[in-house]
């Protein structure tokens, strides 16, 4: 049984109703994640997607899992083929479904069925602009995210995007669950700051596991 009282790794942090971080409760395994992840890469390479908009976006990805999330001009959505290949994505690894469920289920979420996991890589100067995620069929499901490798600024918004924003630094095992009344609030990423981290290199990856079909009953 973890006591989420310790001040060992992880502690908790509460950031808002239905949104915590489960500090470095990933830290153990993050160089094991991390070469899954380049695995997952080998496969299918990080891409920059292209917005409805019409902009490249500074943060590569790619995913695994039945859905993997996607983006270009005719608009953002979740597919079960990566468009560049129009073969399935990996499937989700073993360890990737466990950590997500066990934070899933620190934070509340007692039964959290992820069918997709986006994986994100920034470099230098990379970031992520404020925005919603609302692609997913069942907001009543949580989203869980594990950053690895360099830190970051994280932004926690309102349900406006013109609201105040909370700003967090997520370090490598850093490991956050957003669900219930926090699922819709704005977030994003500052430009990630140069550095050279020993696991990740120039680099920081984020997963974010995400229930995007329909749940089934
Ligand atoms: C808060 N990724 O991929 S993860 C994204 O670090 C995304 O790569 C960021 O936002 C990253 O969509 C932030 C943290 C996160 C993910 C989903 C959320 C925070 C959230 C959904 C609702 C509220
Ligand atoms: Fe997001």
């Amino acid at each position: 049984m973890l006591d989420l009282f310790s001040d060992e790794a992880p502690w908790t942090e509460p950031l808002a109703p239905g949104a915590v971080i489960l500090r470095r409760l990933a830290r153990d395994e993050a160089g094991d994640l991390l070469r899954t992840v380049m695995e997952i890469a080998a496969v299918n390479p990080f891409q920059h997607r292209i917005t409805p908009g019409g902009y490249r976006m500074s943060v590569a990805m790619t995913n695994c899992g039945n859905l993997g999330w996607y983006s270009d001009r005719r608009g953002y959505r979740y597919s079960e083929q990566d468009a560049e290949s129009n073969r399935p994505w990996p499937p989700m690894p073993a360890s990737f479904l466990a950590l997500a469920q066990r934070a899933a289920g620190l934070a509340g979420f007692k039964d959290f069925a992820p069918d997709a996991c986006l994986i994100n890589r920034y470099a230098p100067g990379a970031k992520m602009s404020l925005h919603q995620d609302k692609d997913e069929k069942d907001l009543s499901q949580p989203i869980v995210s594990v950053s690895l490798g360099l830190p970051a600024v994280f932004q926690f918004g309102g349900f406006e995007r013109s609201d105040a924003v909370q700003r967090v630094l997520l370090e490598q095992g850093d490991v956050v669950v957003w669900g219930g009344p926090s699922r819709l609030r704005f977030h994003g990423i500052q430009p990630l700051k140069p550095g050279v981290h020993p696991d990740a290199g120039a680099f920081r990856y984020n997963l974010t596991f995400r229930r995007a079909g329909m749940a089934h009953f």
